[in-house]
């Protein structure tokens, strides 16, 4: 199974598809969907606009312009409230959600940021198990799939390493 945790800015790789932790409207903002705009330029929001959104826990799919990334999944993370409002189910949605649009696309390489574990505040322990479960369990039937998780510090990265690890003892 291809799953690899790195630390890296996601907008620097070159894959299929980067995934961006976008927020409802899909027209940008702070963190990794600012710097992901940034990076692929203004026909990127261009083309979000056309898309009229996404629901929490879905995904959608662009072209990634100037980003070395073909394209950009945009998935809506859901902003932590304590854990009683749905926010696992939501997390993984993401995850799944990605995973099956890209596979869609025939796409075979994909990178995650470490979705709503920065503004949205989802403890990031917890959101990089629900990430590799999900994870674990798409490549189980789709096990062409090359994942990588981009993160951001090299705190973030030993914590994703170390979900990576307890899934495989699984
Ligand atoms: N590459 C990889 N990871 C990054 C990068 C990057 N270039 N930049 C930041 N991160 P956040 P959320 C990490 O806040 O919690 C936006 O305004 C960051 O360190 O970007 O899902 C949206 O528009 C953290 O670990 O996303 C939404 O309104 C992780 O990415 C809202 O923030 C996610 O942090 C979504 O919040």
């Amino acid at each position: 199974m291809d799953v690899r945790v790195l630390h890296a800015d996601i907008t620097t790789l070159q894959v299929d598809a980067i995934v961006n932790a976008a927020n409802n409207s899909l027209l940008g903002g702070g963190g990794v969907d600012g710097a992901i705009h940034r990076a692929a330029g203004p026909e990127l929001l261009a083309e979000c606009r056309t898309l009229h959104g996404c629901p929490t826990g879905e995904a959608k799919i662009t072209r990634g312009y100037a980003l070395p990334a073909r394209h950009v999944i945009h998935t809506v993370g859901p902003v932590w409230h304590g854990g009683q409002r749905n926010e696992d189910t939501l997390l993984a949605g993401c995850y799944r959600n990605s995973l099956q649009l890209a596979f869609d696309h025939e796409l075979e390489s994909i990178a995650f940021p470490s979705i709503s574990t920065g503004v949205y505040r989802f403890p990031i322990e917890r959101a990089s198990r629900i990430a590799l479960r999900e994870v674990t369990a798409f490549l189980e039937a789709h096990p062409q799939m090359q994942v990588l998780f981009a993160c951001f510090s090299e705190q973030d990265r030993a914590v994703y390493q170390a979900a990576l690890t307890v899934s495989f003892q699984d």
